[in-house]
């Protein structure tokens, strides 16, 4: 399972007159955090991205507004998330190029596996292919 991207859906408490909390907890993680960092008000015409990581693997949250996600595997497996919903996160396998465009209100947070490391980078799309 954790080769490929995938859904997690978080617990949602709360009513629409109060209002809702998510909670992520250890064993509804596929990993122990090392890192969480979040990206906001990027302009819509920007993609981010273009990049795959050797090792790190992450759980992207639109905590707020909307993020089309992009995930190409190495096998040319490819798929679409679109997050726009704060209880449900997308999983990021190792070794997966990824792409993101974001409406101007969504934050995006990002839990990630390991903590930050350019050497973990793969930036050029045919190096990732090999
Ligand atoms: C990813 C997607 C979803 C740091 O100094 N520390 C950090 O922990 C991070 C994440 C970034 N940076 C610096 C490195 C760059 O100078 O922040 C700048 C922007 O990073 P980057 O161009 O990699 O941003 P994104 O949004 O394309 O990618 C980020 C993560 O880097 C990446 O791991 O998967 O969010």
């Amino acid at each position: 399972m954790n080769n490929k991207p995938y859904l997690i859906e978080f617990p949602k408490i709360g009513e629409s007159q109060l209002g809702y909390i998510s909670v992520s907890e250890k064993n509804n993680l596929p990993f122990i955090p090392k890192r969480i960092y979040w990206t906001y008000f990027t302009p819509e015409d920007v993609v981010r991205g273009n990049h795959a990581h050797y090792e790190l693997e992450q759980i992207l949250v639109a905590v707020a507004g909307k993020i089309e996600v992009d995930i190409v595997l190495q096998n040319e497996d490819s798929f679409h998330f679109v997050l726009d919903s704060p209880n449900f996160g997308l999983f990021i396998p190792k070794m997966a190029w990824r792409t993101m465009k974001y409406s101007h209100n969504s934050v995006q947070m990002c839990i990630a596996s390991m903590e930050y490391d350019e050497n973990d980078y793969i930036r050029n799309y045919d190096q990732f292919k090999r």
